[in-house]
């Protein structure tokens, strides 16, 4: 297992609309492994694999909050369905926006369908954390960012700074 690099933006390959994964294999299982380790130590709850820059329709997930007794769980191909009508506001972070946390508002539930890590398919209600963080990493499967939700405002100023700290350690 190794720890990857996290893509930060405006890097534009977090932009990209990620491809269906067509088997779940050894070779994928190891992406999916690298991406717990890679999401472990950031530390994040969760992680879409155009994060570490693979085009892949995966993401990991561990909302536990459990250092000690970890839940890792792996979503490959997700679908939502059925977001319900009710929505939900939640401070949301991004590992790619790193040091921001801003509310948004989502569906408050949804029901998600997907491949786990043995690729059997799976349907589960959602609700909660689990509700807001699939449909956040659903948006970085399709090139879409937390701050797109916000006010075109913060969004630009937030990309200004990254820019400027990017920039910065170019330069160091
Ligand atoms: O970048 C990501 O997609 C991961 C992101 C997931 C997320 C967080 C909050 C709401 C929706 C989606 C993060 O994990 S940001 C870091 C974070 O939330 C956290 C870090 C350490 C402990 C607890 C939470
Ligand atoms: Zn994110």
């Amino acid at each position: 297992m190794a720890i990857r690099e996290i893509l930060v933006a405006p890097d534009p390959r977090l932009r990209q609309v990620s491809r269906p994964v067509e088997k779940v294999d050894d070779s994928l299982r190891a992406l999916m492994d690298d991406m717990l380790e890679t999401m472990y130590a950031a530390p994040g709850i969760g992680l879409a694999a155009i994060q570490v820059g693979v085009p892949l329709r995966v993401i990991v997930m561990d909302i536990s909050g459990e250092a000690d007794a970890r839940q890792p769980r792996c979503f490959v191909n997700p679908e939502i369905l059925d977001p319900s009508e009710e929505t939900a506001v939640y401070e949301e972070g991004c590992l790619s926006v790193p040091d921001y946390y801003d509310e948004v508002e989502r569906p408050a539930r949804c029901r998600i369908r997907y491949l786990d890590y043995d690729g059997e398919e799976k349907i589960e209600d959602a609700e909660g954390l689990l509700a807001t963080c699939i449909q956040h990493e659903m948006d970085h499967l399709n090139g879409v960012l937390f701050i797109d939700h916000l006010s075109r405002l913060k969004r630009d100023r937030i990309l200004r700074r990254l820019k400027k700290e990017q920039r910065l350690a170019a330069a160091s």
